[in-house]
């Protein structure tokens, strides 16, 4: 991490030139908006870089993003689009944050269960108890979880032979630190039961774009899935009885350990995307398989790996991070 600190990124260049062009597009007032906001960005990202020792605790940082998101949440046009960049300039996504991922999931036991669908009984899909459904994991050593800190363990294997089926809830199951989720959906809860070709049917759409974690490192990631915008429209939100729509989208693991909260603007937004493939590849077990969510206006702690739910809501959602001290919105 520390040699790759000292070496000017081609990829800074590049957004720069993609910023300058972009702005000179918009108008005098929403170009200043832009750099204002984006001097506040660098600041804070250059800030992160030379810090020497950045871990998930330090209450300045946390601070520092507190104000640096209602910057942003002020200045910024929740759509502004965030800079793409040419493939060649993709890099191979590191691994780090294995919540909700311990065991190997047996991809065709994975559905993902979706709550609050408008008109739900009339999708083939329907089930009238998502929550149990029961997910198939690989037996096999357990890689330790909870050190959220960044070292690349081997990816699991799955044995095909002796598949181990478990409930999402097995009873020897243990939270990571911070706990269970307040927004899981309960027993007999009622939903859509969703393949992954349920999802890869809709339109695909791939992306280059930096994907920045909060502990200070980025990389450029290609990225390919389908649009969390077309998602909603396929399987659109029910709307409230007063006719709006809920505020929120809660997504969580298949086990409910790792969980993060959206504002439904965010899920709006064209370049969040329900991720199947990474750097041209599926998406191995540790990077999310075989589905993840990624938007470029978040930090990587709001971008889920492995979903195994999806659940449209008024009340706002519980987010692990967010329990741990860190800003619910994480906007860049
Ligand atoms: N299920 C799950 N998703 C997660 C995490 C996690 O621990 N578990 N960590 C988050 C954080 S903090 C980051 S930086 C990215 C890392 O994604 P990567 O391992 O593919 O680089 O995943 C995010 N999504
Ligand atoms: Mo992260």
């Amino acid at each position: 991490m520390s040699e790759s600190e000292a070496k000017p990124h081609p990829r800074s260049e590049f957004a720069d030139a993609q910023v300058r062009a972009a702005s000179r597009k918009q108008t005098r007032r929403s170009f200043t908006v832009a750099a204002i906001a984006a001097a506040a960005g660098y600041g804070l990202y250059r800030w992160i870089e030379s810090n020497p020792k950045i871990g998930m605790q330090p209450a300045a940082l946390r601070r520092a993003i507190e104000a640096n998101a209602a910057v942003s949440r002020a200045l910024f046009n929740e759509r502004a689009l965030a800079p793409t960049y040419p493939v060649n300039l993709a890099e191979h996504l590191r691994i780090n944050g294995l919540i909700g991922l311990k065991q190997a999931i047996l991809p065709e036991s994975w559905r993902l269960q979706v709550v609050g669908v408008a008109n739900d009984t009339s999708f083939p899909q329907y089930d009238s108890d998502v929550t149990a459904w029961k997910y198939a994991y690989s037996r096999g050593s357990e890689s330790s979880e909870g050190d959220h800190f960044t070292f690349i363990p081997p990816e699991p294997v799955i044995d095909p032979i002796d598949p181990v089926v478990t409930s999402s809830r097995d009873p020897s199951h243990r939270y990571a630190e911070a706990g269970p989720s307040k927004s899981s959906a309960s027993a007999a809860t009622p939903g859509l039961l969703l393949t992954i070709s349920d999802i890869t049917k809709l339109p695909a759409h791939e992306l280059v774009t930096e994907f920045k974690c909060v502990e200070g490192w980025s990389q450029v990631v290609q990225w390919a899935g389908v649009r969390m915008l077309d998602f909603l429209e396929a399987y659109p939100p029910a709307k409230k009885p007063d006719g709006t729509l809920p505020r929120y989208v809660y997504m969580e693991t298949p086990n409910g350990d790792y969980y993060v909260g959206y504002d439904m603007a965010v899920c709006r937004h064209p370049q969040t995307l329900l991720v199947t493939h990474m750097a041209g590849q599926p998406l191995t077990q540790l990077h999310g398989a075989p589905l993840r969510l990624h938007t470029p206006t978040k930090y990587g702690y709001k971008q889920i790996k492995r979903i195994g739910l999806i659940a449209y809501t008024d009340i706002k959602p519980d987010d692990y991070w967010t329990k741990l001290g860190y800003d619910w919105y994480a906007g860049l």
